[in-house]
């Protein structure tokens, strides 16, 4: 359940928050296919309450009313043609899969599919999920519960989501028909939503009975669903992310939050040469690794003060290190634009999601934020997937904020988050050519729009990013975005 069963040479999942199934489809054939994504997260496909009364916000689709597949981003035609050309552009699919709980108790009563259901009875005809279905006694977590109650984090609701019992044979079957027709519609794997408020053993019987990935998408025979599991853990808690890597690979939050730490300046790049397990993270092999998600971007989910499209400069920063370093399996945020951390997507006055605009300088436009289409984020996809699984070699640091770093003899990246400048000449390993650096400007035909890269015969060339310079790195690798 940890191999993201990415097509060659690929890697690199974006989540893609809040986009609709047909914008992805497009998106998927006209620029993360071309550009070597390997994977989309994709917002839950499953009916969720509409709720008008807080003006459709983003976290009502974390309310599910059934498994039927209508939501704001499409209807189950729009859902498998997405994954149908997703997978034929090279990019898998990857859905949030939220089974922990359906809805709370809302002031409306209606699903995206036109569904309703009792709430004081626990009652969702549409799956269908009675009373019995849950777990009881009711409770509610406390804040308390998550230092010293396990079980309650477990079996009592995440604010008030009406919690469902995963040991219950008939939940189980409800959820496991759900992820397996979308394994039959192609997906490669799931996020698991809320996993820290399930027991591991019940996650664990519900993994097992999923199908084999679809061959007909372009799978492999006998491969599993890659499976990430949402577990906040920063240390200190009853439930420990320790518990969910045997069954699957898990989100590690720490990542983020010492990355952000370091590139907001309040801890030295020098001390990035030991990154990954040395730093208190998990193993590569069961680590889903970001930045910001969409939770903590907008200071849902305990926050955590990362780094966030809002801070740009540091941000791209951080997120080229993720990037360039060999350790997990890397994810990026996609966002639109908020200002208040309820606001849904772009939407019309029917509660429409509004697609994207792609501007002609390749951004995007109607609200979105695209990340995944800026320049120095995608330029570093690329930059991934040529480094390949080599390894960091030739670390150098000055001591302090400038770091530079090889991987194997594919790609170079120096890094510069002090007050003055980085000017000095650097091992690259790389094969001795003209290269240009993919941050500061891409190559177009055969000229650099950015700073130009000379590497000698032995391997090394004169850097020069300066700290007034609009980023902080520059990367060179043997890809042809970069060769020159
Ligand atoms: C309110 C009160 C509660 C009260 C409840 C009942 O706040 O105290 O008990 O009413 O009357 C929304 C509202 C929330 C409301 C709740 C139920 O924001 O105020 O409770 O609905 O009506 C997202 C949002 C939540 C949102 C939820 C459902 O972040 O704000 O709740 O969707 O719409 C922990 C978990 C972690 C979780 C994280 C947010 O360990 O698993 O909190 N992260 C995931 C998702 C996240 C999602 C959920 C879990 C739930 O990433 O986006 O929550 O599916 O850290
Ligand atoms: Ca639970």
């Amino acid at each position: 359940y940890k191999n993201p069963h990415y097509a060659p040479g690929r890697s690199v999942n974006v989540h893609l928050f809040e986009w609709k199934w047909n914008d992805i489809a497009d998106e998927c054939e006209r620029f993360l296919g071309p550009r070597g994504f390997g994977g989309i997260q994709i917002s839950p496909p499953n009916e969720n309450v509409v709720l008008w009364t807080y003006n459709r916000p983003w976290w009502e689709r974390y309310q599910p009313m059934s498994y039927q597949l209508v939501t704001r981003s499409g209807d189950e035609r729009q859902f498998a043609d997405m994954v149908r050309r997703c997978n034929n552009a090279g990019v898998r699919i990857y859905v949030d899969a939220v089974i922990n709980h359906m809805t709370g108790e809302p002031p409306e009563n209606v699903g995206t599919a036109g569904n309703t259901a009792v709430f004081r009875e626990w009652y969702y005809p549409a799956v269908p999920f009675r009373s019995e279905h849950f777990n009881w006694p009711h409770c509610v977590i406390d804040g308390s519960d998550y230092i010293n109650n396990a079980w309650r984090v477990r079996n009592c609701e995440l604010v008030g989501l009406k919690d469902l019992n995963q040991a219950n044979e008939h939940t189980r079957n409800m959820i496991v028909d759900f992820m397996n027709k979308l394994i039959d519609l192609g997906v490669a794997g799931f996020r698991i939503d809320a996993a820290k408020h399930m027991w591991p053993h019940d996650l664990q019987v519900i993994y097992n009975r999923l199908r084999n990935l679809n061959t007909a998408h372009g799978f492999p025979a006998n491969a599993r669903p890659y499976i990430y599991q949402e577990v906040i853990d920063y240390g200190g808690e009853a439930i420990s992310r320790d518990e969910y890597t045997p069954i699957g690979a898990v989100t590690e939050f720490k990542a983020g939050m010492e990355l952000s730490n370091a590139f907001r300046g309040n801890n030295q790049l020098r001390w990035l040469s030991s990154w990954g397990p040395q730093w208190g993270l998990l193993a590569h092999s069961d680590s889903l690794t970001f930045i910001d998600n969409h939770d903590n971007e907008r200071g849902h989910g305990g926050g955590g003060g990362v780094l966030t499209y809002k801070q740009p400069r540091p941000y791209k920063g951080a997120i080229a290190f993720l990037l360039a370093h060999p350790y997990g399996e890397p994810q990026i945020m996609s966002s639109f634009a908020f200002w208040d951390s309820e606001i849904g997507p772009p939407m019309d006055h029917s509660g429409n999601i509004i697609s994207p605009a792609i501007n002609s300088d390749g951004t995007c436009g109607n609200g979105w934020v695209c990340q995944h289409r800026w320049r120095q984020i995608f330029a570093m996809v690329a930059f991934r997937n040529v480094a390949g699984n080599t390894a960091v070699n030739n670390w150098w640091d000055n001591g302090g904020n400038q770091i530079a770093f090889c991987r194997g003899n594919n790609a170079f990246i120096a890094f510069n988050n002090d007050y003055w400048d980085l000017n000095q000449t650097l091992q690259t390993c790389l094969p001795a050519g003209r290269y240009c650096d993919v941050i500061s400007g891409e190559k177009v035909g055969n000229t650099c729009r950015g700073k130009t890269v000379t590497v000698g015969n032995d391997g090394r060339a004169h850097i020069n990013v300066g700290a007034n310079d609009y980023d902080m790195m520059l990367a060179i690798h043997v890809g042809p975005e970069s060769r020159l």
